[in-house]
């Protein structure tokens, strides 16, 4: 869900466009990589039909090899995925190397291609990790071959280093586009240039790098040595640093500006919340004596939650706010997206804070049933859902609505300054017109806010 949403989507819609191209490097693979994308996906809901798996969606050996049912349709599905997401990789980083305008020099790149450059590495670098670890499975499942069965010789440990070294940085390859995003809409309704450009394009290089090295804190009660947790747990901690560079630099942006409130920004607002909630809980997953009384308790999914959900899936939702009226040419009703926004923000917190609590209290993660202590905990949480659901439907109706009802948008209801905001409404098929004007930033303002 969120790796085709964010960087796939808005990577393909407008990367190429940020960086004055008429279309990503190779057209061909990028097609090849949506009906691989297609096809795994298909293939992933094919295997719900044919029983589902009882896995869960770590595939971890030796359960995955012995279990009565059905793998081979989802690790198939995950493996024809991740040749999507591979090639799209390969894409746009041809793209931003060999496609940017001359006059357009690395340090006058948008931010949101910074992110999507360096999110596009660890595509291609870590995804092949993840292929090759579930044809293992597969060969050990249906050819014998002893990988990870300790009585012939294998190791069922390794397979967790396999598999964490890709799902890992796979969180970064979801939350980096998105803070490339946040990185686009704060200077646009702010009013104002973006501070500390290059540490933030910077901290996306270092947030792929040093976040391909932490995969170990998945497995901090696995069984290793302690020498290597105590490296994990540092590492871990140090991830942080590049993050909250970002974070500051969001706020240093705001200060003193014009802050317009518009739908987006209101977004992008929840997500440095949300956000921020989810990483300093990951401070305490980071750290190696919380992280074994909490793990495999509703904290983790309750912290994963706010990063990925509340961080990559609401700045999907702030994209949409910020995007929509250029990739479709219609503006949306504010006050419904405001409205939507509220109801998200109280639903999402009332589901997933109490299952912090819950955790704490020793509630473990995937139990259908729990002690009756815990009652109040869940009952909050599935009325949350409710109310979640509920702005997240009328989001989606409103912007669907607009579709059909919406007025015309202008080419730069925003102001925006970088080079989609150059182009018609929606952009043509070769995404300019004419060629764009590169003599200003992606950052400089003031620029002219159309009204629609
Ligand atoms: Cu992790």
């Amino acid at each position: 869900m969120i790796i085709p949403s964010v960087p796939a989507v808005f990577g393909n819609f407008f990367l190429p466009i940020m960086v004055g191209a008429e279309d990503v490097a190779f057209p061909r693979l990028n097609l090849l990589s949506w009906y691989c994308y297609i096809t795994g996906g298909f293939l992933a809901l094919v295997s719900i039909a044919a029983g589902g798996v009882d896995t869960g969606w770590t595939f971890y050996v030796p359960y995955s090899v012995k279990t009565g049912f059905n793998v081979l349709y989802p690790m198939s599905a995950a493996f024809i995925l991740g040749w999507s997401s591979i090639l799209t990789g390969l894409n746009f980083i041809t793209t931003v190397h060999r496609l940017r305008r001359p006059e357009m020099t690395w340090f006058r790149m948008p931010l949101f291609v910074w992110a999507v450059y360096a999110t596009s590495w660890i595509q291609v670098i870590a995804t092949p990790v993840i292929g090759i670890t579930l044809v293992s499975v597969l060969l050990e499942r249906y050819l014998g071959i002893p990988l990870f069965d300790p009585a012939r010789g294998g190791d069922p440990i390794l397979y967790e280093h396999l598999f964490w070294t890709y799902s890992h940085p796979a969180v970064y390859i979801m939350i980096l586009p998105a803070m490339g995003v946040v990185s686009e809409i704060i200077p646009t309704f702010s009013r104002k240039t973006i501070f500390g450009y290059k540490f933030i394009a910077f901290s996306s290089v270092a947030i792929a790098s040093i976040g391909s090295l932490v995969w170990g804190h998945h497995m901090f009660t696995s069984g290793m040595a302690d020498f290597a947790r105590i490296v994990f747990s540092f590492l871990t901690f140090f991830v942080a640093v590049p993050s909250a560079v970002k974070v500051f630099n969001w706020l240093a942006t705001m200060y003193r500006g014009s802050v317009y409130l518009g739908p987006p920004m209101v977004w992008t607002l929840m997500f440095i919340f949300l956000f921020s909630i989810g990483g300093l809980t990951g401070l305490i997953l980071g750290s190696l004596s919380l992280n074994i009384h909490v793990h495999g308790t509703s904290f983790v999914p309750a912290h994963f939650h706010y990063t990925m959900f509340g961080g990559a899936i609401v700045v999907f939702f702030a994209g949409m706010h910020y995007w929509w009226p250029k990739m479709f040419g219609r503006m949306y009703h504010f006050g419904r997206a405001h409205a939507s926004a509220v109801l998200f923000f109280i639903g999402f917190n009332l589901t997933y804070f109490p299952l912090f609590l819950a955790g704490m209290h020793g509630m473990p993660r995937r139990y259908a049933d729990y002690l009756p202590e815990f009652t109040i905990y869940h009952r909050l949480s599935t009325i949350g859902s409710w109310i979640m659901v509920a702005g997240i439907l009328l989001m989606l109706g409103n912007l669907i609505a607009a579709l059909f009802n919406g007025r015309r948008a202008p080419s730069n209801p925003w102001g925006g300054a970088t080079l989609e905001w150059q182009t018609p409404t929606p952009p043509p098929t070769l995404n300019f017109a004419k060629p764009p004007d590169l003599s200003r930033g992606p950052y400089e303002y003031p620029t002219e806010v159309q009204d629609a």
